[in-house]
């Protein structure tokens, strides 16, 4: 298992400046690689970021610590070409990100272009978490017919949400999960760039979380949208080091 760095934050369209500062923040003493980010060249970032992402999961499981979310377009490119059977996607996150694709993808519409590009196929995209929405996005989702249980469905029903998430799991081999910080509830993360009221809490994700990561299917995780500049007392990069500690113990029991 790998730990790497991807400081990057030009997908986030100058809303969400910081983020790029988090990577040291999070990681703090473990050992870790960095990806390369190339100022003002966001399709050179984004190929640089590709490349290092498919050298390192060619060889095993990996971590990478954001950054936007834009990262993970280029992460999960490399995950479709590295793992092995059915691929599933699964993102916590207050929001679709599919709002328009366009090139280079901007946080905003990440998840439109892994699923247009094929990297994942749409019934294997799982989205949790989510609360806000645009009626474009709605009527991709439907279209494509991509999964969401929404913050409300998990917290009042979290049963069922485990069942869903355990559905998807059965019927896929290599699981990618993509972790914005802003599925979490605004008290327990402030330090982000778009806040939504009513998300999850750390309970009903690390119940959802642990369940992927003993299923030993995931092959890749990464936690992006922390933004430090707007955090308080500390406690979203807190949240993001015990999200990455439990994906390493967990990793560590093979
Ligand atoms: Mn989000």
């Amino acid at each position: 298992m790998r730990i790497v760095s991807v400081p990057s934050e030009q997908g986030n369209l100058d809303k969400n400046k910081g983020c790029s500062k988090a990577p040291p923040l999070i990681i703090g003493d473990l050992e870790c690689e960095t990806a390369e980010i190339i100022a003002g060249d966001f399709e050179g970032t984004d190929k640089s970021i590709y490349k290092k992402a498919r050298a390192v999961l060619s060889e095993g499981r990996a971590l990478f610590v954001g950054g936007d979310h834009s990262i993970s377009y280029p992460l999960v490119k490399a995950f479709s070409e590295t793992a092995g059977g059915k691929r599933a996607l699964v993102v916590f996150d207050a929001h679709p990100d599919c709002v328009q694709f366009f090139k280079p993808l901007s946080h905003e519409d990440w998840v439109q272009g892994v699923v247009e590009e094929n990297f994942v196929e749409p019934k294997n995209v799982l989205l949790i978490g989510v609360r806000k929405t645009h009626e474009l996005e709605r009527e991709y989702l439907k279209k494509r017919g991509i999964t969401v249980l929404s913050a409300t469905e998990v917290k009042s029903a979290p049963k069922q949400a485990l069942e869903k998430l355990l559905k998807l799991v059965a019927l896929n081999n290599s699981i990618y999960v993509s972790v914005d910080i802003d599925a979490f509830d605004p008290n327990i993360a402030p330090g982000t760039g778009y806040l939504e009221s009513n998300g999850l809490d750390e309970t009903k994700f690390f119940v959802l979380f642990d369940a992927l990561l003993k299923s030993k299917k995931v092959k890749a995780v990464d936690l992006v949208e922390v933004n430090p500049s707007k955090d308080k007392e500390g406690k979203t990069v807190e949240l993001a080091q015990k999200i990455l500690e439990r994906a390493i113990q967990n990793w560590a029991l093979d």
